[in-house]
């Protein structure tokens, strides 16, 4: 476990933080009532979101995902919930960035379904240049099985919105399929694609994605089998992970977890799963850098019990993790 003495708190006061990533000397968050959060040389700024569409307050919606393109000068990616003729749908926008505030600036895609709950919202920028984005089944499970919705999917696209020439299924931008409500994706030094995914009650998932595949939601969980499905590389059986965000460093991915509070190491040989970090509350994403382990905090949203400075952006440095994983 990482101790008290072993990571830092470099930002407090986030509002529902969902996102991190980093750009040069940058650390940036999305906040899902609209904001970006930038915290550079200690110095931390706040710019507003102007969007298209009227930003959702469902539960777990909003001002999602993030990505920055590796030649950033200010336009970015950003997923987002909205409602229109009280209709709940996500879209993925490109942002540019002004003096005071960040802009819609064009749609890459649209009309994601949205529900009640399960609304996905991570996005990452593979070592391919691609585009991943997951989706949530928006609480119509049997959406996560029908190819012509981008409900419970894994997507990928190019940075230009077409379609990639090598994507599973002729001119669609899914990638994989069968999904109840994934919200972290990292890959590890040799490309490979792991998710995390949120199960119902109890069996959340750590899935291998692989091209075309379908991950089964509603029809298998757990240990289930079926012909034509995979099932999990490692699932959470009775317990709750909750799992979100997660990312990939020096053999270990980590990954976020909400109810069952904390930080999770998962060891892709051993397919072990360990509690690494706790007692800060809910965990919404992390990020590992060339330094270390940045997480955010999650509990303003309503489902947690906010300590003195929450939410809070927290760090945890290499060597800490480096030592966890040689034991
Ligand atoms: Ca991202
Ligand atoms: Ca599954």
């Amino acid at each position: 476990m990482v101790n008290q003495a072993d990571y830092d708190v470099i930002a407090t006061k986030l509002i529902e933080p969902w996102e991190i990533e980093e750009v040069g000397e940058s650390i940036f968050i999305s906040e899902r009532n609209g904001s970006i959060v930038e915290i550079k040389n200690n110095n931390i700024t706040r710019l507003p979101v102007l969007l298209d569409k009227d930003l959702s307050s469902q539960p777990e919606a909003g001002l999602l995902g993030l990505a920055f393109p590796h030649n950033f000068s200010n336009l970015a990616y950003a997923y987002y919930s909205y409602v229109e003729n009280n209709e709940f749908y996500q879209r993925v926008v490109e942002i540019m960035r002004t003096e005071e505030r960040w802009e819609e600036s064009g749609v890459l895609i649209d009309r994601i379904p949205g529900g009640q709950f399960h609304q996905g919202g991570r996005i990452e920028i593979g070592p391919d240049q691609k585009l991943y984005i997951t989706t949530g089944d928006a609480t119509i499970p049997e959406l996560a099985q029908d190819p012509t919705s981008l409900a419970g999917k894994i997507i990928r696209m190019n940075l230009d919105a077409t379609v990639p020439a090598d994507n599973p299924f002729p001119n669609s931008y899914v990638y994989s399929l069968g999904h109840r409500n994934p919200q972290g994706l990292a890959w590890d030094d040799d490309g490979n694609l792991y998710a995390t995914e949120h199960g119902p009650s109890a069996h959340d998932e750590i899935n291998l994605i692989k091209v075309g595949k379908n991950y089964g939601w509603p029809i298998i969980i757990g240990d289930e089998t079926k012909e034509g499905m995979e099932t999990p590389v490692v699932h959470s059986q009775e317990n709750t992970w909750a799992p979100s965000g997660m990312t990939y460093i020096d053999g270990g991915f980590y990954f976020a977890s909400l109810r069952g509070e904390g930080i999770r190491l998962f060891n892709p040989n051993s397919k072990e799963v360990t509690l690494i970090f706790s007692d800060v509350g809910r965990i919404r994403d992390v990020l590992a850098t060339e330094d270390g382990l940045y997480a955010i905090t999650n509990n303003t949203d309503g489902r947690g019990n906010p300590s003195e400075g929450d939410d809070r952006l927290l760090f945890i440095p290499r060597a800490v993790l480096q030592e966890l994983l040689s034991m």
